[in-house]
């Protein structure tokens, strides 16, 4: 838990548990992994919060349909399969919420009063289309009309399937007098919504205006009782999205725990979501949490969609892919680098086995992993594995060293604007000057005469001290492969864990000590036909 400094605090969504994840889910987790493991190698206080979305009617129909109780439902699929997908890749979360939990219901109800209380809720009566899939009240100018199967009837544009009618009475939040307030935070704190286009899409639909918010439903019975009306439940996305205050200790006494938890990590510094569920964040979130008084959150980021034929890959559509398939082929670090590095980060892109494949074997290993094995193997046969001290650099090694400052500027730069491609772009181009230094200074040749005993010296140092700034700086985004890394080239011995490295510092030359025994390990990137089915 964190102590009194403000840590840097990311959640992702928390998934609907009707299934299991697909590399959709995947996406926002490992993205929400990658930054916060980028954060705390900055020396930074973080908190990394992910879970499951219990509640509603998607769930709870999908339970019947298998004919259990919803409870049993999700228990089930929270323990056999989104728990064991972050494992699957390698997210090191220190939170795990669940909307059943007992410290979120409780703290959800004792929040809904207090806006009851302060006059933010009232009775009125709802009239109008519901998306199942959305979990969402749509308006009419919202849908489209259906074709073959759905003709005549008015689907949703993002599920494809036709909306129900609900008409009931229940209680509503007074969502529509913030619009304005929300307007006006949102064009004096442009990065409060991110990419671009997501703050414009934000901006515009509040100039539209806002309408009040029904957020109680009385057909169903699976959600959290409304405190003071137990014949209604709380509409899921209002105890959804209070999951990333509940987790923290929302509402707790001064002097307890929660209390002091909540004092140290809120408000959230981003909330990553896919761009379908943008104006939930970016619109009633941060309204309920005026309305309580709390701080907003510094942002939230919107990523585009992973697609299958040009369309959004989705559960109901049969066309999820589960990580598994992916990782159990390339591994867990070539998954996390390939979708962060292939898709610009707020940007749709389309998964394809041909380009992951192209992009393993020449990002992967033949780039990095190649540079990887040679370097153990040189020092290994031509300094008895023994790091030789580097004595004059020439130009070559000083182009080297500047570009690596500027590497670790760039990739720290890019990596705080979440715009991970760019970061693993300019770290790309380090390994790539790195190759082509192996290339051009040619220890091999060096090692032919002994006249170049100090050169090959100083050649094979910079290969090696290169490779330390590079683990340290792919650590975050491929936890494992760097690990190992770092063992090969002794770093563990002399420098202690590659997870404590302080990542803005990997740019400084000469780190890694003269005499460190260098060892060739397992291959980090084996190729594909090594280990093709
Ligand atoms: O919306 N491409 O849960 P959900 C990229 N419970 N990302 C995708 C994706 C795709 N094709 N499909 C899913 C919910 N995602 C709510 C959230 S938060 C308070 C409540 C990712 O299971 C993306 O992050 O439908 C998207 O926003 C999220 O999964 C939706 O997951």
């Amino acid at each position: 838990m964190p102590g009194t400094e403000k840590a840097f605090y990311l959640t992702t969504p928390i998934y609907y548990v009707n299934d299991a994840p697909h590399i959709g889910h995947a996406y926002t987790t490992t993205a929400g992994d990658v930054l916060t493991r980028w954060h705390r190698q900055r020396g930074e206080k973080v908190w990394f919060l992910t879970g499951v979305d219990e509640h509603g009617q998607k769930v709870m129909r999908t339970a019947e349909a298998n004919g259990v109780a919803p409870q049993e439902w999700a228990d089930r699929l929270v323990e056999s399969a989104w728990l064991p997908v972050l494992e699957t890749i390698d997210a090191v979360n220190d939170d795990f919420i669940r909307t059943t939990s007992t410290r979120h219901t409780e703290r959800v109800q004792k929040f809904l009063q207090g806006l009851k209380d302060k006059g933010e809720i009232y009775e009125g009566s709802y009239d109008g289309p519901y998306c199942v899939g959305c979990e969402e009240f749509k308006l009419p100018g919202d849908l489209l009309d259906g074709e073959g199967e759905y003709a005549g009837q008015k689907v949703c544009p993002i599920h494809g399937k036709p909306v129900e009618t609900v008409s009931e009475t229940n209680w509503f939040f007074r969502l529509s007098a913030y619009g304005d307030a929300l307007l006006a935070h949102y064009e004096a704190n442009p990065l409060a919504v991110q990419p671009q286009s997501a703050h414009n899409e934000v901006t515009s639909f509040l100039r539209g205006g806002l309408t009040d918010l029904s957020i109680s439903r009385s057909t169903f019975d699976w959600g959290i009782p409304v405190p003071w009306d137990p014949s209604q439940v709380v509409y899921v996305w209002f105890d959804a999205l209070l999951n990333y205050a509940t987790a923290v200790g929302l509402g707790d006494e001064p002097g307890t725990p929660g209390a002091e938890q909540f004092a140290a990590t809120w408000p959230a510094d981003v909330h990553l979501v896919g761009k379908d569920i943008l104006r939930f964040h970016a619109v009633i979130w941060p309204a309920m949490l005026m309305a309580a008084g709390l701080a907003l959150p510094g942002q939230v980021f919107a990523h585009g969609w992973l697609l299958v034929g040009g369309e959004k890959m989705s559960k109901s559509k049969l066309t999820g892919i589960a990580p598994s398939q992916i990782v159990d082929h390339f591994g867990s670090d070539a998954f996390r680098y390939y979708f962060l590095r292939a898709i610009q980060f707020g940007s749709d892109g389309s998964f394809s086995w041909e380009d992951m494949s192209a992009r393993y074997t020449s990002e992967l290993a033949n780039g990095l992993g190649n540079l990887a094995s040679r370097a153990p193997a040189m020092v290994a046969k031509y300094r008895d594995g023994l790091l030789p001290e580097p004595t004059a650099y020439g130009e070559a090694e000083e182009t080297l060293q500047a570009l690596l400052v500027a590497t670790v500027a760039t990739a720290d730069e890019c990596m705080l604007r979440l715009d991970f491609a760019g970061g693993l772009g300019a770290m790309k181009s380090f390994v790539d000057a790195v190759n082509l230094y192996v290339t051009e200074q040619a220890p091999w040749a060096l090692a032919k005469d002994p006249a170049n005993d100090e050169r090959l010296s100083t050649v094979l140092y910079t290969i090696c001290e290169s490779l330390r700034a590079i683990a340290v700086l792919h650590h975050a985004v491929m936890p494992k492969a760097t690990a190992s890394l770092w063992e090969q080239i002794g770093a563990e011995a002399s420098l202690g864990p590659i997870g404590a490295q302080v990542v803005t510092d990997a740019g400084r030359w000469g780190q890694l000590p003269v005499g460190t025994t260098i060892t060739k390990g397992a291959i980090l990137f084996p190729r594909l036909e090594e280990t093709a089915d």
